[in-house]
């Protein structure tokens, strides 16, 4: 059958599920949040990428509903790992959200109804966002500021690797930017690492928080450190792991 007519039929089995990435304090190591990563196991083709049917699912409008799903799943999740291990949960629940989501006119209402529902503090929440979507959003910035007056943080995801930055995080409010893991890989004193002394004094200059993406080696967890980076994410220090696997670390570190 056609794929898109399979990622319908499969919304609301346990062939869609979600993984959990750590975000990691260079500090201590310890697990300051989880970015929540939706995966597709089909009975026939095995996992399918979400980079191949997210775009499909923006396409058909079905990340409406599927972006409804993975926003209650992750939010009920991080209250649930508070209930078990207390403060050695992680603090914040970071969520994927696409433009054709942050485009609906209802998505603030959508997303305050979830929290509701969950019980999960808003403060807890972050949005992650990408300068694409925001550069399609269009009058819809309005949605951004709604989210962000309800206490939610919004993150600009691969940042840097969009357009007209400068003037977007003018126009745009955020809170938070995570450093493109292209610029993360780079060896120091190159071109691309100039780019993450940039954006770390961007961000202190413009009071923002910044999480560094896609850390594997140790040189490069230093490199970062060094620069001033607190929080990163990467396989160096975990990938992206199931509910089980996290609730294994957690209970280590109860
Ligand atoms: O997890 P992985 O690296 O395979 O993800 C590939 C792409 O899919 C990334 O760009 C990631 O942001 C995106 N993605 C993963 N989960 C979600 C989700 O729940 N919603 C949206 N909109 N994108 C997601
Ligand atoms: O676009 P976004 O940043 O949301 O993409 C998240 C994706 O990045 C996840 O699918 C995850 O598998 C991938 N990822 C996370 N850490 C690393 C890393 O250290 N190296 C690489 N190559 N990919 C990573
Ligand atoms: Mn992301
Ligand atoms: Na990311």
């Amino acid at each position: 059958a056609h794929l898109g007519a399979e990622l319908r039929a499969a919304l609301g089995t346990d062939q869609l599920f979600l993984l959990y990435q750590p975000l990691v304090s260079l500090d201590d190591a310890s697990m300051v949040g989880v970015e929540a990563l939706i995966r597709w196991k089909h009975p026939e083709r095995g996992l399918v990428s979400p980079a191949d049917f997210i775009p499909l699912a923006e396409r058909t409008g079905l990340i409406l509903p599927l972006g409804r799903w993975v926003l209650a799943r992750a939010c009920r999740q991080a209250v649930t790992w508070t209930e078990r291990y207390g403060d050695a949960a992680p603090q914040v629940i970071n969520v994927n959200v696409s433009a054709r989501e942050l485009r609906e006119a209802t998505f603030p209402d959508q997303v305050a109804e979830i929290l509701a529902e969950t019980g999960l503090p808003p403060h807890r929440l972050v949005l992650e966002i990408t300068e694409t979507t925001v550069l399609t959003l269009g009058a819809s910035v309005t949605n951004l500021h709604a989210l962000r007056e309800m206490g939610i943080r919004v993150a600009l995801d691969d940042f840097g690797t969009g357009q007209s930055t400068l003037t977007l995080l003018h126009d745009c409010p955020v809170d938070e930017l995570k450093l493109d893991r292209s610029f993360t890989q780079s060896d120091a004193g190159d071109r691309r690492d100039t780019m993450a002394v940039a954006v770390i004094q961007l961000a202190r200059a413009l009071g923002l928080d910044t999480v560094a993406e896609g850390v594997e080696t140790a040189q490069q967890a230093d490199r970062l450190r060094a620069l001033g980076y607190e929080v990163v994410q990467g396989f160096y220090f975990a990938r992206p792991l199931s509910v089980e696997q996290v609730e294994g670390e957690l209970a280590a570190a109860h």
